[in-house]
């Protein structure tokens, strides 16, 4: 049972029978959870004002210019989810393997493991444009002891308990799913508290916004660009919106509001595309999915694709349903 207003913590007791197997422990994840958004909210918010934008002058494990947030974040969410002895294991875009957390051999605790962007767009920061989290919560399988790349980490996303991001944008708000519907939570930032704002999301069946680099056009393959000028023509309720800020957590949650379709296709560039499949793309299809929208690489379910590697990238179709199955169509087409 859902009301407004009511606090993530409340929310989170209240429906404890989520997570049926669960004692208690992944209620406690998502708190830690919480608690390292609020420390992460804190830093970007006054980013503009002390010297923690810009880069630390180091490459991370993705060739990308490592930010000095990036490297805030990181290190808070692995604390936090370390400290609670409920994880056994977290992987995390800024690290090359995942990282074991000690007490995982002694018991049963530690039966979940966290795969995380910590701040996702983070090149958007000395810009002062929207970025995220976005979070992945698995169950592992391997009994005890150090926890497995290939058995614990490398699960399909239709195996996720929970996901969810964080978005730092005009408010701060946490929107995540265990699997039973999405429900959205503002930061109050003078009480330091998350309130239930957007209870039961839902993505809108139909929608009008589309969101992909367009700057990419020439190198996308054939059954994307048609779906692109299909978006720009003239007819029933097109042309479309083009909105594109290059933050992923943001693109996604204006479209679940609002209704759209955001795309980070394959191309001649990128010939898996960009974004991750394990703490970008599973978790947020697990979200779109909960939310009635669809996910997928612009032929298969991303939550069937079956992981072969913690940093491997699949190109990335979600949004509101009947227009990602159109943009599937054109691709569809296209191969024939
Ligand atoms: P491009 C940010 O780096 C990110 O991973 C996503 O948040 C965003 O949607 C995408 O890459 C933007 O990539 O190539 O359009 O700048």
């Amino acid at each position: 049972m859902s009301r407004i207003n009511q606090s993530l913590g409340e929310f989170i007791i209240e429906n404890q029978g989520e997570f049926a197997y669960s004692s208690g422990e992944l209620s406690r994840l998502i708190n830690s959870i919480r608690l390292a958004a609020k420390m992460v909210n804190h830093e970007v918010n006054k980013a503009g004002l002390v010297d923690i934008t810009g880069s630390v002058g180091e490459i991370n494990t993705q060739g990308e210019d490592q930010q000095k947030l990036d490297v805030f974040a990181n290190n808070v969410f692995i604390q936090t989810l370390t400290n609670r002895e409920i994880v056994c294991g977290i992987a995390s875009e800024e690290n090359e393997d995942f990282i074991t957390i000690a007490g995982s051999n002694s018991d049963h605790k530690n039966k979940y493991v966290v795969l995380i962007d910590p701040l996702d767009g983070s090149s958007n920061i000395d810009v002062n444009v929207s970025v995220g989290t976005i979070f992945s919560i698995y169950r592992r399988i391997t009994p005890l002891g150090t926890p497995v790349k290939k058995e614990d980490f490398l699960q399909p996303g239709n195996l996720q308990v929970a996901a969810g991001y964080i978005v730092y944008g005009t408010s701060t708000m946490l929107v995540y799913t265990t699997g039973h519907g999405v429900n959205g939570f503002t930061l109050n930032p003078a009480l330091g508290t998350y309130y239930l704002s957007h209870p039961n999301m839902r993505f809108p069946e139909e929608g009008n916004i589309y969101s992909v680099n367009e700057g990419n056009y020439v190198h996308f393959p054939q059954g994307i660009k048609d779906y692109i000028k299909y978006c720009q023509q003239e007819e029933g309720n097109r042309p479309y919106t083009s909105r594109y800020i290059g933050s992923l957590v943001s693109d996604i949650h204006r479209n679940m509001i609002k209704g759209g379709i955001y795309m980070y296709p394959k191309s001649s560039k990128a010939a898996t595309g960009k974004l991750r499949l394990l703490y970008e793309c599973n978790p947020m299809a697990f979200i779109v999915e909960q939310a009635g929208g669809k996910a997928s690489d612009g032929e298969t379910r991303i939550m069937e694709l079956k992981p072969t590697d913690l940093h491997q990238r699949v190109p990335f179709i979600c949004g509101s349903k009947t227009m990602v199955e159109k943009a599937e169509e054109f691709i569809a087409k296209a191969k024939n």
